[in-house]
């Protein structure tokens, strides 16, 4: 049974709503990989309202709970209210969006989900920068994308600078080959030490040279690490100072509780939701659709 459908069938088996209820809710909230203090507060919140509005009934409970949720995503209460929306895109300013995450998450799959979205969508015109320089087969993966897609990528060597690779392709932009620039980078560990300094560097390079443009920062993902999910989130956010999180796996996993915390905690809003391995497979993050779909509402 996946988490939506075990929240429903909680609030469905529930006769009535008590102490009792609360509690189990709370502890089925966590295992939805919410964080202990969230669950409780969020559990408390609905409780209150229940109270409030005479609320007996669960399934008015459950549909209560899923306008908390929502409003914890959009503002409400919490300060750095999820908006949603995408970059505030002009065709005539340059855009350019670094995609940053540890190993494996997803991020070359999202720069060429990204290109097709932005082309098709936006009708804009994309360039993906390949600047994870640091394994053998990236740049060659990103350039199969950009066959694919008939996206223009721009590469240097591996072993090569990724913010000298980033600074080449806002110079192929600007001389026409584009608007968008995706830059994919290189995984890394969020625990290494050096981390903060290699992303530093990075990021003072693309913003040394985007005078002008509107530069984006998003971090990946990937929902089937639960909670760890936060403390990466975290350690990147202290190095760059993120503009967003792209949620990849979505499709793997029926839990997403950790939202709520790195909109609560980190202040990060959610822009974009994954759901497969096909260029398609991405969504605008939508805080009302994901709050219906956390509660068990189809
Ligand atoms: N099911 C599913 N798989 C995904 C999704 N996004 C990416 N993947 C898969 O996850 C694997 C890793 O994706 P990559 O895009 O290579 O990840 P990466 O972050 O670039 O990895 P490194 O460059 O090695 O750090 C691939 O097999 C992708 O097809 C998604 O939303 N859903
Ligand atoms: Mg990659």
């Amino acid at each position: 049974m996946n988490f939506a459908d075990r929240i429903k069938s909680f609030f469905g088996k529930a006769p009535v709503i008590s102490d009792e209820f609360f509690d189990e809710l709370t502890d089925l909230l966590v295992e939805g990989d919410f964080g202990a203090a969230d669950a409780y507060k969020t559990a408390e919140v609905l409780r209150e309202c229940c109270k409030k509005e005479k609320i007996s009934s669960p399934e008015n409970a459950r549909q209560r709970l899923a306008a908390l949720l929502e409003e914890e995503l959009t503002g409400g209460t919490t300060a750095g209210a999820q908006t949603a929306g995408e970059p505030a895109f002009s065709p005539g300013r340059l855009t350019i969006v670094l995609l940053l995450g540890v190993n494996g998450v997803g991020k070359t799959t999202s720069a060429a989900k990204l290109a097709a979205l932005y082309r098709d969508t936006h009708k804009l015109k994309p360039v993906m920068a390949a600047a994870d320089t640091f394994r053998a087969a990236a740049v060659d993966q990103l350039k199969i994308h950009g066959e694919r897609l008939g996206v223009r990528v721009v590469a240097h060597q591996q072993g090569g600078d990724p913010g000298a690779v980033v600074f080449d392709a806002i110079e192929a932009a600007q001389s026409g080959a584009g608007n968008v620039i995706i830059a994919d980078t290189a995984g890394r560990m969020h625990t290494k030490s050096a981390l903060v300094q290699e992303l530093r560097k990075i990021d003072r390079i693309v913003e040394s040279k985007s005078s002008g443009a509107l530069y984006i920062k998003y971090l990946v993902l990937d929902a089937t690490t639960g909670r760890n999910a936060l403390a990466q989130a975290s350690v990147f956010h202290e190095a760059v100072s993120l503009d967003g999180i792209i949620l990849t796996k979505y499709d793997s996993t029926a839990k997403g509780g950790v939202v709520f915390s790195l909109v609560s905690q980190l202040h990060l809003p959610v822009r974009y939701l994954c759901t497969g391995e096909k260029y398609g497979d991405i969504q605008l993050f939508d805080p009302h659709l994901f709050a219906r779909e956390f509660s068990g509402f189809d």
